[in-house]
């Protein structure tokens, strides 16, 4: 199965959008399989968002995501990478569709709720920066065969 990398940024949490944000993932039929509090240090930071490095962008991008604690997580599910791009909505959440949680939630760039893998191989990359393995649960969800035909 796939497997993503998302993060609620500091403002999804301290605008208490992280149980919505979970919520809305369960009920499209992913499944979670890691999930973590934490407060971002700055060399995660830069690492994460390292292919931003030169852009005017990054010293704010960085403060920003520093700035309070982050829920990071793992979904696992078929097209879970790109479909949780779609649930997310466009970067700037002035420019995302109404249903999307960027769409609904958001209106800065610079404040965009949530972080999503843009791709698998990224999200490999990803999740194995900001978890370690024993940190993920391996379980079959015993709702597999409602959400799948198999
Ligand atoms: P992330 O999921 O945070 O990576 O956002 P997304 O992949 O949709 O967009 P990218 B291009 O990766 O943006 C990374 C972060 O940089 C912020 N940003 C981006 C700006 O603040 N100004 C800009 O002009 C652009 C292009 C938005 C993203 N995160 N935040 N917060
Ligand atoms: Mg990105």
């Amino acid at each position: 199965m796939e497997r993503t990398f998302l993060a609620i940024k500091p403002d999804g949490v301290q605008r208490g959008l992280v149980g919505t944000i979970i919520q809305r993932l369960e009920h499209k039929g992913y499944s979670l399989v890691g999930l973590k509090l934490m407060r971002v240090t700055r060399e995660l930071a830069e690492t994460h968002y390292g292919e931003h490095k030169d852009k005017p962008f990054f010293p704010g991008l960085v403060n920003f995501i520093t700035s309070g604690p982050v829920v990071a997580m793992v979904w696992e599910g078929r097209g879970v990478v790109a479909a949780c791009r779609k649930l997310i909505g466009a970067t700037n959440p002035l420019n995302s569709e109404p249903g999307t949680l960027r769409g609904d939630f958001g209106i800065d760039v610079g404040r965009n709720i949530i972080h999503g893998s843009d791709g698998p191989e990224t999200a490999e990359r990803e999740i194995a920066l900001w978890f370690q393995t024993q940190e993920l649960v391996v379980w079959e969800p015993r709702l597999t065969p409602w959400i799948y035909e198999m």
